[in-house]
């Protein structure tokens, strides 16, 4: 079963700041998608709940230098 989440990333300022952020995730075990959105500094994250957390996710985000927050 696939779990959607929302992000909002903070710490981006250009296109290689997204794109690092989407290939750091989509090579996460359990994520399925990742998407970003520079311009909106937003994450779509489409994941198995069974591998990997919200925890996880966040934890990578900051990993890479960047904030995230998951949207209400
Ligand atoms: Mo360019 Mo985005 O160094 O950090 S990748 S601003």
């Amino acid at each position: 079963v696939k779990q959607k989440a929302e992000f909002d990333i903070i710490g981006m300022t250009c296109a290689a700041c997204s794109t690092r952020i989407e290939k750091g995730l989509n090579k996460i075990e359990g994520v399925s998608m990742a998407s970003v959105n520079l311009a909106l500094e937003t994450a779509s994250i489409e994941f198995n709940p069974s591998e990997i957390t919200i925890s996880d996710i966040i934890a990578k985000v900051e990993k890479l230098g960047y904030g995230a927050h998951q949207k209400k």
